[in-house]
């Protein structure tokens, strides 16, 4: 215990001050991105669970991989977070990306999970939740995911509810994604939002909120917003007032890729029955669920998860791009 506290200790020591970018405690933070929150430049955080846990390889490398170069060309910084042995990185380079996409042993990082991988030096993808902690430790306001976690079905009685929605009601960042999942309950999910006061918006031109695989769940957001100058407006007004709550902004899938929802609503309905009688619990659930979605679907879902990833970079790049050019 003694020899692993002070090895800890003295790769905390020797990292910091830093010479390559912020380094804060078991933070540590990629050159590119410091460099470019101090300058007030553009910056796109986004998370590993999605490498880890949410694609199969090779998918999830080449993602993860063509994401940040969507955040590049839209003209922003790219600061994928992860855990690697123990410190939790903002910004990773090419080969920690390629490491998290084949390791089997990377655990799913959510808030609760942070003492444990960080005590133990494990290695990890980060949820929603625990990206946006360590994107916030950054001083980066605009976060972009596929989806988030939500109350589960059957939640009222499991209490099965999502790290992400109380970090989304602690934590003030904008997450950018495709809404909910239909594996979830998206009208509990709303409800909890709302009680944890975070701002839903959809971004697009009605109130519709959108089930990650289809742009409509059946539900509305409060409000919308219809371009990234009003998407940064509105950050910069959640910034001001000081409030420690996050943003949910929610991006419809482009209608070309939304073709299959049918399709994908069946093979959720059975991944979920599968799921129940397997006895998959806690949070085990999404990552069954999704691969098993994939597999029924022969990899159309992940095809539409993709495509929809790729739509949120660009809108989530031009929102972080707005919201700078907002604060010069
Ligand atoms: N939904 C997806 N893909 C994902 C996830 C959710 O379509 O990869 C991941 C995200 O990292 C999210 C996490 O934060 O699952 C939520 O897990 P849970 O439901 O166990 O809180
Ligand atoms: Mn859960």
């Amino acid at each position: 215990m003694l020899g692993r506290l002070s090895k800890h200790l003295r790769r905390c020591i020797s990292t910091s001050p830093c010479k390559c970018g912020l380094q804060d405690g078991p933070f540590s933070v990629h050159p590119d991105v410091s460099q470019a929150v101090a300058e007030g430049r553009p910056v796109v955080a986004l998370e590993s669970t999605i490498i880890t846990h949410g694609m199969p390889y090779p998918h999830n490398l080449s993602t993860a991989k063509e994401v940040e170069a969507i955040v590049r060309e839209q003209g922003a910084i790219p600061a994928t977070v992860g855990v690697l042995e123990g410190r939790v990185h903002v910004g990773l380079s090419g080969d920690e990306l390629d490491f998290l996409s084949r390791s089997k042993t990377s655990l799913k990082v959510s808030r609760r999970d942070l003492p444990y991988v960080i005590s133990k030096g494990l290695s990890g993808g980060t949820t929603v939740s625990g990206t946006m902690i360590a994107a916030h430790k950054a001083g980066i306001p605009v976060f972009v995911t596929g989806g988030i976690g939500g109350v589960h079905r059957d939640g009222e009685n499991t209490l099965d509810i999502s790290a992400d929605l109380t970090e989304l009601g602690r934590t003030p960042i904008a997450v950018v994604s495709a809404g909910v999942k239909s594996i979830l309950d998206i009208g509990r999910t709303l409800e909890f939002l709302e009680t944890q006061g975070v701002c839903v918006v959809t971004y697009g031109h009605s109130k519709k909120f959108p089930a990650f695989f289809t742009s409509h769940s059946g539900y509305c957001s409060p409000y919308h917003v219809s371009n990234p100058e009003e998407a940064a407006e509105l950050i910069a007004g959640t910034l001001s007032l000081g409030l420690q709550s996050g943003l949910l902004l929610a991006v419809p899938i482009p209608q070309e890729h939304s073709a299959t929802g049918g399709e994908i609503e069946d093979a959720i309905q059975r991944a979920l029955a599968e799921a129940n009688s397997k006895d998959i619990k806690g949070r085990d659930v999404t990552p069954f669920i999704l691969q098993r979605v994939n597999e029924l679907t022969k990899g159309k879902s992940l095809q539409a998860n993709i495509a929809l990833i790729h739509n949120n970079t660009k809108v989530g790049s031009q929102i972080a791009c707005a919201l700078s050019e907002h604060k010069q």
